[in-house]
Order: structure tokens, then sequence, then C-alpha cells
């Protein structure tokens, strides 16, 4: 089915709004005048011309209305004497509803008129008299004169220069005085020579008033003088609508055409897996994930082993630094600094990485797309730039190291190396006592052997040589549990720059691929070929 004209100016103006600033300012221009042009013209039933008989009271617009239409619609003076409200009939196979309801006319009727008719998709008003005593009657007739395609005064010889008439409507109305019409009705009630002093009269009032473009009719409802000539006056104008439609047919036609030359039609490229995590990549790199991850590892090390190294030696270790603490993560939450990391600024190198994982990112996606949507894809991915070392540095700070707590096993290797302190502080000592008691004439411990070798040998020696093997496997054990740690910061590391990723530079970038979708879809739309 050929789409209806007001839906394709409606795509047309869709097609307007998401090419502006992309498509060539001077295409869109063009298509944007041509929807507010046509848009006003059509916005309902736009093929329907709408023409409506206006005048003041007994000037004869409803027998007018009953000759044309040659019906006995329109009730006349005689069985009413004002028409309250306006009534109208449309010319055609069907009422047009909507616009009726629009221009707010009840009361409808249809004449069946087929598509070769003169009068087909003619809508003919009676209005209500303009100087009805009734202010509702008066405005209904304001409301009216602004929405319809021509106007047909209709005058009487006593009343053609009502005051009423001529100053608050055909005078202001003088822009539009081609598509008005002037009838000087009931002519039969006057003699051929006093009809023409009047009509010279009337004609001399309107150019006054800047309405020469506006013919003057002379009819008379009574006889049926004038009805033909009123019939064919209403054909011409319905023919000019038409042209006019058609007209803005072609009008949207030409601009919907140029907006789709100027957009082309690609098949924008998908933001794809392999760019977006080379961007990633190239990010975490810049923001120092890498650095983080190593932090990570070397603070795992350096707390397993202080827990779990040999005492005697272990507390040397604690006087480094914490490699986390200095670059100032895992501080506790709450505190003013979290969202500041001591990471270092992206080196130039780094940042050369970044610039050619957009470019790869922006070249992939907006290839083949005509140059200024590619400029504004290149844009949107790099709108945020400027904030994204921040946003990464924040991401990286609020990302769980889960560094805390160290392993459950490191207490128990705590305790056996305190035990083993306790053996060779004993063992120490009962040698000292042993070697020093004789001088001060102590009594002698008694002496205790295993295999030969007294006891405080064994507790000395093996305390010290157990706590030296279990300083060794737990530093094994550390290693391993930091190497898991490490990968695991940098897995949860990686989401969150990836999440930044996202929100900054892809999700931009994908509105505006959908941009691009949605012109070109609203173009295919205005030249009717969806
Ligand atoms: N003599 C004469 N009387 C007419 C003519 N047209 C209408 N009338 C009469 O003028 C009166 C008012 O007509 P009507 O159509 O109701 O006017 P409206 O108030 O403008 O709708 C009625 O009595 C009609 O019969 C005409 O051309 N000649
Ligand atoms: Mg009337």
């Amino acid at each position: 089915m050929k789409r209806g004209l007001t839906e394709r100016i409606d795509a047309l103006s869709r097609a307007v709004v998401a090419a502006e600033g992309r498509a060539d300012p001077e295409v869109v221009a063009a298509a944007h005048q041509v929807v507010t042009r046509a848009g006003e013209r059509v916005r309902f039933d736009g093929e329907y011309t709408v023409v409506a008989l206006a005048g003041s009271t007994g000037s004869g617009k409803s027998s007018l209305f009953n000759a044309v239409t040659g019906t006995e619609l329109a009730e006349t003076a005689v069985r009413r004497p004002t028409t309250a409200r306006a009534m109208g009939v449309a010319w055609g196979t069907a009422l047009p509803h909507e616009l009726l309801d629009w221009l707010d006319i009840p009361r409808r009727h249809l004449i069946a008129a087929s598509a070769e008719d003169p009068l087909a998709k003619l809508v003919l008003l009676d209005l209500p008299d303009h100087d009805s005593t009734e202010l509702s009657h008066q405005l209904a007739v304001d409301r009216l004169v602004d929405r319809v395609d021509a106007l047909v005064w209709v005058v009487d010889p006593q009343k053609y220069a009502d005051a009423v008439l001529h100053e608050r409507y055909l005078r202001p109305l003088a822009p539009y005085a081609e598509l008005m019409l002037v009838l000087l009705n009931q002519s039969d009630r006057l003699a051929p020579e006093d009809l023409d002093r009047c009509v010279t009269d009337l004609r001399r009032l309107l150019d006054r008033e800047g309405l020469r473009k506006t013919p003057v009719m002379i009819t008379s409802a009574l006889r049926g003088l004038g009805i033909p000539e009123l019939r064919a006056m209403l054909a011409r104008t319905v023919a000019a609508k038409q042209a006019s439609v058609r007209r803005l047919q072609t009008d949207v036609e030409v601009a919907a055409e140029r907006l789709a030359t100027d957009l082309g039609n690609v098949r924008a490229g998908r933001l794809d897996r392999r760019a977006q995590d080379g961007l990633t990549a190239a990010l975490a790199e810049a923001a120092g994930v890498p650095t983080v991850v190593d932090g990570v590892f070397r603070a795992w090390v350096k707390r397993g082993r202080a827990a779990t190294g040999w005492p005697f030696l272990s507390w040397i270790g604690r006087l480094r630094p914490d490699p986390l603490k200095r670059l100032r993560l895992e501080l506790p939450a709450g505190t003013a600094e979290v969202g500041r990391t001591s990471l270092p600024q992206a080196t130039p190198v780094q940042q050369a990485r970044v610039e050619g994982a957009l470019r790869g990112l922006t070249d992939a996606v907006a290839a083949g797309l005509p140059n200024r949507w590619a400029a504004a894809i290149g844009e949107a991915a790099r709108g945020n730039q400027a904030r994204l070392p921040a946003r990464l540095d924040t991401a990286i700070a609020a990302t769980e190291l889960r560094t805390r707590q160290g392993s459950w096993w490191w207490g128990l290797f705590l305790v056996l190396q305190w035990v083993l302190v306790a053996a060779v502080l004993i063992g120490g000592l009962w040698h000292l006592y042993n070697w020093l008691g004789p001088q001060y004439l102590l009594p002698r411990l008694p002496e205790v052997l295993w295999q030969g070798t007294p006891a405080p040998t064994w507790l000395l020696g093996g305390g010290v040589l157990a706590g030296l093997v279990l300083a060794l496997l737990g530093r094994l054990f550390v290693r391993v549990g930091a190497g898991r740690r490490a990968r695991a910061a940098e897995k949860s590391l990686r989401a969150a720059i990836a999440a930044v990723t996202a929100e900054q530079v892809l999700e931009p970038v994908q509105a505006e691929l959908d941009r691009y979708a949605t012109a070109v879809k609203a173009v295919a739309e205005a030249r009717g070929r969806s």
C-alpha cells in the first residue's frame, strides 16, 4: 500500500531530527522546511479541501449551502433563526472523521461522489453566523476561520458594508485574499442597475482593505443564480488543493531523495567484541591495572611472609612499606580519600595505545559511512575522554581486591612457628643454665639424652631447623596464593574497566550508530519504500 502523505511527512521529520548535525546542513534545512510547510498543510487528511461559508445572519449561507449541495441539510431562517453549530458535508466515498473532529464539526454528512467528481474530497461547512449574539458562536467562527483552506463570505445587499464583517474579519485576513471569495447573495432583490452599483461599491471596499485578489460573485440562492459558477469555483479550489498536495508530495520525495543520497545506505558496522576488548585492554594498561595486580601479588607475599615466616627474621620484612597502601588502595570504605589512588599517570606510549584502539574501533564501525557521520562517531567515542582517567581511577579504587584478609592457614603456621620459637628458647636457656650454673653453684639439672644427644640441643637445633623449613614451605604456599589473588584481582579490575569503557565510550558510539540507522529507516519511509 502506498504510504499516506501525512505518514511520509512524519517519517521525513524523524529523519531530519536524526540527521541534524550529521548530514549536509543544507539538505537537512531544505527537508526541514518541507516538513514545516507540508505539516501545516496536511495535518489531517491532507487531500481534503475545506471551504466554509461565513457571513452575517440572514445573508443566505444556509440557503446557499443547500443549493450547492443539492440537499436540505442546512436549516434556513424559516425553520430556525440562526445556525448554532457548524455543519459540514464531505463529497467522497467516506467521511474524513479525523479532519471533522479536528475542525470540531459534530454534524456531518456524506455526499456520495466518485474520485472523478470535480467536488470529490471537498468539505463544505456552514458556519454559525459571525454576528451571532452568542459569544460561543463567534468563537467557533474564529476557530474555523483559522483552519479552513478557503473562505466564502456571504453578504446581502443590505449588510454588505457591515462594519463588524469588514473590521473584524475581512481586513485582518487580507494576506489570505487569494483564498477568499465574496458572494453578493439575494441579487434577485435588486434591480439590475442597483445591483451594478452595489457590486462596484463592494469591490471598492474590498480593494481598499487589501483584498484586491478576492473575487466577488453574484448569486441568488432563491433563484439558483450563480450556483453553477459557485460550484465551478469550488471545483477549482479543490483542484488547486490537489495540485498543492501533489506538489508537497513531490517536495517530500525530493527532500527525502536528497537526504537518502546524503545518508547513503550503509549497514552501519556493529561494535565487535575484538575492538571492544582491545580498547578495554589499552585503557586497563593506561589506568595502571598491571601496577595494581603487581601490588596485589607483592602485598600478599609480604603479608603472607610476615604471618608465616620464621619469627626471628620475618620482622625485617614488616619494616618495608606495603605495596597496596602505597598506591592508596584498600583504604577503608567511607574515607575521603577513596576514589583517588596514587597510581601513576598514563605514559605517552600508553596514551598512544589507547588512541590507536579508539581509532581502530571507530574506523571499524564508521567504515563506509558519510564523512560527517564518521566524524560524529569519532566525536562520540572521544566525547568523554577528558574525564576518562578520573573515572577509571575511581573504578579501580572501588574494585574489591579481596586482600584484606589472609589465608586461613596463616594462623596455623603462626602458632607452629611460635611453638618452635618456644622450643628454641627453652633449649637455649637450658644450655645457658648448664654452662653458667656451676659457676654460681646452682643445682645441676638432670641430663636428658635422646639418641645420644642432650635434649636442649634437640630443642635448640630442631626448633631452628623446623622453623626454617616451615618458613620455606610457607613461602611456597604464599607465592601460590599470591598468584591466585593477583589473577582474581586482575579479573575484577578488568571488569570494572570494561564497565567504564562501555559507559563512557561504547554507549555514545552505539547511540550514534542507532541514530544513523534511524535516519536511514525514516528516509526510506519518507520515500514510501518500506
Ligand atoms: N430573496 C432571497 N432570499 C433569500 C436568498 N437566500 C436566502 N434567502 C432568505 O434569507 C433568509 C435567511 O437565509 P439563511 O439561508 O437562513 O441565511 P443564514 O442566516 O445566512 O444561514 C431566509 O428566509 C431565506 O429564504 C436569496 O438569494 N434571495
Ligand atoms: Mg444559517
